[in-house]
């Protein structure tokens, strides 16, 4: 490639305002239109767009931040050091992709593979992508630059060692990685710490560095429960690493997805920077995507470019600041240009981070990182602390847990939700206010509540009374405000059908959970075990198993709903309309005492019916609860129950 002329970065002060005779840190940079035409091969629109890089390099230019670095050609990588972390095939995959026989086979080629798509010049920026990466940090270890920033595309951090995937060809940053340890001795570089903040796990990195505890790989992520591309459990906190390499690998996995800049900043200063101070790299590889940025189309998180800022800030007392930046995904293009502004301009030491704002993280975010500190401590020390009770309670209230669908990677979800939200009228900021009141009448009417899921176990049941988070759950619940437990507990059969559907719960991960048909039918039996509670304590139960405060200022089911649902069979309250149990069934009376199960509403149920929402086996985690359930209710031997199970799974509505 050729050079696109090495500017000198040394600078003294300007009329900027900064202090004259400073040195500047010597930061590089890469950019080269090259790889722009790497693009869809019909013209497509696709997130993965060559304007990504184009709208950070105008950014850094007219900013007047280009002018002030070092900017570097950009080079293509060698086979030989692609081949240090990719197989023979795949780099030669991707080396013919743009010869002429290819030309009629790459369509195909791409549609075999997981979000990938290919052009006549894929080949080449992919080449110039990991090439750069390569130079950037080949430079900065040398010490010619104090720090770089290549801005790439194809992103890099899915790529499998034999395998493309997720809009990335060949793991820039794994190879530069491999290529300092490995081909260049020479330079000292033992220790790498990898920092992958892009929203999506960095499994490629994660799996080529799995067993090497010269690297350090740390990636923080949308995960859901495997839910969150590239599902599955590769980017789970219990990956840690094997071997050798056991306990360098870091998984921070969010499990909700609107995380920003307090959230980022906990798992920061609660597990990275500690963990970097033991680790204590000698370079520092940043796999940077920004699409966690807030307004990203597919990361729908909220970081800021003040929060990247004040990561990288953060960073940069490692490694004596040897750090090397490489773009990775982000796809809102306003928020990626701002973000690696913000973030060049740390790098050249430009102007000191400003004052945070008031935010917390989410509650849900110290539960994330007390289990990540809990699963690594053995590996690093300085994990091994309890956080304090006043840190952990600096918190941000989740309204409304986000009842989330496999996939929620589009715009149109994030509206959906913001309708839902609004819909369902949440509001967060009146807990203080007479909340009570209602609570002291409900309480003096009983009723049963009929469990028919997971429920059935008794101990999983008083999670909901007691609050507590039993074997196989992923989530702690808080439980109902009357803590006592219930009455009575009588096992009944119903005319009424279990079925399981969804793609994942908060509870139990990825695999379906249990229905009952909201309508009786002579021919169906499901098996119910009934639990006499207060109505109040219905009302948190009914809250909780629909992802909502259970502190609400009015009861979501009142006397009058539970009149209308004994007159009608069944009701939908209001406030869990649009939720996953948004109907309350009254399946007849027993001892006079009105009994009570939540359910599928009706026209969700002929979604499931139609195809339209799948029907899903159960989750393990879940399954296994449920059939604990049946047997220790006495119900069921396990043989039974699990033929109860299979059988409502593989039956057709
Ligand atoms: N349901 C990077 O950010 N999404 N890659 C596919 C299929 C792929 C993201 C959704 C997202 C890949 C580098
Ligand atoms: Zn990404």
């Amino acid at each position: 490639m050729a050079m696109a002329g090495e500017s000198s970065g040394i600078n003294y002060g300007d009329c900027d305002g900064k202090v004259v005779g400073k040195v500047e840190r010597k930061v590089g940079l890469i950019y080269d239109e090259t790889m722009c035409k790497h693009d869809t091969p019909d013209g497509e629109d696709h997130p993965e767009c060559p304007d990504r890089i184009r709208v950070i390099w105008e950014m850094l230019q007219l900013a007047g931040v280009s002018q002030r670095c070092v900017v570097l050609g950009s080079i293509k990588a060698e086979d030989k050091h692609l081949q240090l972390v990719h197989t023979k095939d795949h780099v030669n995959l991707v080396k013919t992709l743009s010869t002429k026989q290819k030309d009629y086979r790459r369509n195909k080629i791409a549609s075999q593979l997981n979000s990938i798509y290919l052009n006549g010049s894929s080949s080449e920026a992919a080449y110039l992508a990991a090439g750069s990466v390569v130079k950037v940090a080949e430079k900065v270890a040398e010490g010619e630059l104090d720090s770089g920033f290549a801005i790439v595309r194809p992103p890099g951090h899915h790529a499998e060692t034999d395998e493309a995937m997720g809009f990335c060809l060949f793991n820039n940053v794994a190879v530069a990685a491999s290529y300092l340890l490995n081909e260049r001795p020479d330079l000292g570089v033992k220790k790498i710490l990898i920092v992958d903040w892009d929203v999506h796990h960095g499994n490629g990195t994660q799996k080529m560095f799995w067993k090497d505890p010269r690297v350090l790989f740390f990636s923080v992520h949308r995960h859901e429960y495997g839910s969150f591309y590239p599902a599955g459990d590769d980017g789970d906190y219990d990956m840690v690493g094997e071997g050798p390499g056991e306990g360098f690998n870091i998984n921070v996995p969010w499990d909700q997805g609107r995380c920003g800049d307090a959230d980022y900043l906990a798992a920061w200063d609660h597990i990275l920077i500690p963990v970097a101070r033991e680790f204590n790299p000698d370079i520092i590889l940043l796999s940077a995507g920004f699409d966690a940025a807030i307004g990203d189309p597919l990361g729908g998180c909220r970081v800021t470019p003040y929060g990247y800022s004040v990561m990288l800030k953060k960073l940069m007392e490692f490694a004596h600041g040897k750090i090397v930046m490489a773009l990775e995904g982000g796809y809102n293009l306003a928020s990626i240009a701002k973000s690696s502004l913000a973030c060049v301009q740390v790098l050249l030491e430009d102007k000191e981070v400003q004052a945070s704002s008031e935010v917390y993280p989410f509650e849900s975010t110290w539960r994330v990182i007390q289990a990540v500190r809990k699963r690594l401590c053995a590996y690093w020390p300085s994990l091994a602390d309890e956080l304090s009770w006043n840190l952990v309670n600096q918190k941000t209230p989740t309204p409304i847990i986000l009842i989330s669908s496999s996939d929620s990677e589009t715009e149109d979800d994030a509206q959906g939700l913001l309708d839902q939200m609004s819909k369902l009228s949440i509001e967060n900021h009146q807990v203080e206010t007479a909340c009570t009141s209602w609570r002291a009448d409900l309480a003096k009417v009983d009723v049963w509540y009929a469990s028919f899921g997971s429920n059935m176990w008794k101990p999983r049941f008083l999670c909901y009374i007691q609050g507590g988070q039993v074997e196989g759950m992923k989530k702690a619940c808080v439980g109902s405000m009357d803590k006592s437990p219930p009455k009575e507990i009588v096992w009944e059969t119903f005319p009424h059908r279990l079925f399981f559907g969804r793609e994942s719960s908060p509870s139990w991960g990825v695999g379906g959970v249990g229905f009952a048909n909201p309508l009786a039918n002579h021919n169906d039996q499901i098996h119910m075990c009934l639990y006499r509670i207060t109505l109040e304590q219905f009302n948190d139960v009914l809250c909780q198993e629909n992802g909502l405060n259970v502190d609400t200022d009015l009861p979501v089911f009142d006397l009058a709903a539970l009149q209308l649902a004994e007159n009608k069979g069944a009701i939908i309250p209001e406030a869990v309309s649009n939720s996953w149990y948004g109907s309350v069934v009254c399946l007849g009376k027993e001892c006079d005492i009105p009994i009570l199960t939540m359910t599928c509403t009706l026209s969700v149920f002929e979604k499931f019916k139609s195809g339209e929402i799948p029907l899903k086996p159960p989750a393990k985690a879940y399954a296994n609860t449920f059939i604990r359930g049946l047997v220790e209710g006495g119900r069921f031997s396990e043989e039974e129950a699990e033929a109860y199970i299979d059988k409502a799974a593989s039956t057709p509505l």
